[in-house]
C-alpha cells in the first residue's frame, strides 16, 4: 500500500554536495517526492524532532549537529514507505550499515550519518508537521 514517510538530508550531506546523490538513490528506489525544501532548522524544531532522545548522552551533540547548517527535509511516498526507506538508509552507525545502503556508502560517523528517516507511520506524522504545513505537501 502506498504510504508516506519523512526524511531529512543532514548538514554534512548539504555541505559535501551530496544532495543530488542521495535524492537520486531515493528516486531510483521508486519514491515520489511530495514535499521538499532547503532550510536551516531552529533550535525549537531540532528539540521537537529529537524529543525522544532528551536526557541521553548524545542529545546535545544531536541538537547542535542538526542545527549546524542547512538541511533538506522531505516527504516522500511509496509502497511500504517507512520500512523501505529504513532499509535504503541502513543502520544508524555507518560502520554497521551494509554496503549499498545510503549510510553504508556515504556515512561519516554515527552523528554524521547523512540522513534521518521516520521509524514508524506515527513518527512520520509527528516529524513531518515540525517542518511542513499541509499545503506544502503536494498530491500528483
Ligand atoms: P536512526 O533512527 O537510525 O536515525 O537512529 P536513532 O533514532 O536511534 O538515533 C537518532 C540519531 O542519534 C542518529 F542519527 C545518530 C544519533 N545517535 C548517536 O549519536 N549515538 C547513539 O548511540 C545513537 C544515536
Amino acid at each position: 500500500m502506498a504510504e508516506k514517510t519523512f526524511v531529512i538530508l543532514k548538514p554534512e550531506t548539504v555541505k559535501n554536495r551530496l544532495i543530488g546523490e542521495v535524492i537520486s538513490r531515493i528516486e531510483k528506489a521508486g519514491f515520489k517526492i511530495l514535499a521538499m525544501k532547503l532550510i536551516w532548522a531552529s533550535g525549537e524544531q531540532a528539540e521537537k524532532l529529537y524529543e525522544v532522545h532528551k536526557g541521553k548522552s548524545f542529545y546535545s551533540e544531536l541538537i547542535s549537529h542538526i542545527t549546524s547548517g542547512p538541511i533538506v527535509p522531505m516527504i516522500v511516498e511509496g509502497e511500504d514507505a517507512v520500512n523501505k526507506m529504513r532499509m535504503l538508509i541502513g543502520a544508524t552507525n555507518p560502520k554497521e550499515a551494509k554496503p549499498g545502503t545510503i549510510r553504508g556508502d556515504l556515512g561519516i560517523s554515527i552523528t554524521m550519518n547523512i540522513i534521518h528517516a521516520a521509524d514508524s507511520p506515527e513518527n512520520f506524522l509527528r516529524e513531518s508537521k515540525i517542518f511542513f504545513g499541509e499545503k506544502e505537501v503536494l498530491s500528483y
